[in-house]
């Protein structure tokens, strides 16, 4: 059955890989299922069509026949729950992936898409220079605790996971503040999730996709 996501026609990073719809490219590419790719521009995603797949008119979308999901992190479990290499198989091991999935998604990233917001759409405010710090160490609270927790372990819990998935791709997003690099094990940690010949495969296909849309770089 044909797997169809979608993603921006011009991705706001320029190809960078930070929006979501890599993760979703990542998994596909781990479990090794062939995908097609559709791309919407932002006025495209507030259409009923796409609102349709969509309630929040955002990317990335996911459809398999009758099945149409959103949400990167419920896509990536679905993903992982149907094939093999991305979630283990002992029930414990299982539902400790899961919850890094979850905590990826609910307690790390919600401080780096702050700091995002707070650059990009509040930057020019008068207080935005005064919060920055507050918001930087918002984000150095949750990196200090997740270094402390993956110490010198090459993943989250064992063997690589659709939890350790979600993290770097998570983590990824806050790379260009430059707070990673002040813990140098989440930085190794990233990069071997992007050494991973999934995530390179994925990375590719969506600058591909930038530099044939002419997306800002
Ligand atoms: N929680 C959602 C967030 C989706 C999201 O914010 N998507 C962004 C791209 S990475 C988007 O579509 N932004 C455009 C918009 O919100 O209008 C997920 O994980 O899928």
């Amino acid at each position: 059955m044909t797997v169809t996501i979608t993603a921006f026609e011009r991705s706001p990073d320029g190809g960078k890989g930070l929006a979501r719809d890599t993760r979703v490219r990542w998994a596909l590419e781990e479990a090794g299922i062939p995908f097609e790719v559709r791309h919407v521009s932002f006025a495209a995603m507030k259409e009923p069509a796409h609102l349709a797949l969509h309630p929040f008119g955002q990317i990335p979308t996911y459809e398999e026949g009758d099945l149409v999901l959103f949400e990167s992190g419920a896509i990536v479990f679905h993903i992982a729950s149907r094939h093999a290499g991305l979630l283990p198989d002992d029930p414990s091991a299982r539902a400790r992936a899961i919850t890094w999935l979850f905590a990826a998604l609910n307690t790390v990233e919600p401080p780096i898409l702050e700091l995002s917001t707070a650059k990009i759409l509040e930057g020019d405010k008068p207080w935005s220079e005064a919060r920055m710090p507050l918001v930087k160490d918002r984000v150095r609270a949750r990196l200090a605790q997740l270094s402390a927790h993956l110490g010198d372990a090459d993943w989250l819990d064992g063997a690589f996971s659709a939890g350790d998935l979600m993290m770097v791709s998570v983590l990824l997003r806050s790379r260009p503040s430059g707070i990673l690099d002040e813990y140098p094990n989440l930085s190794a940690y990233v990069a071997r999730g992007e050494a991973r010949p999934a995530y390179k495969r994925a990375y590719e296909a969506q600058l591909r996709d930038a530099i044939a849309a002419g997306s800002p770089g």
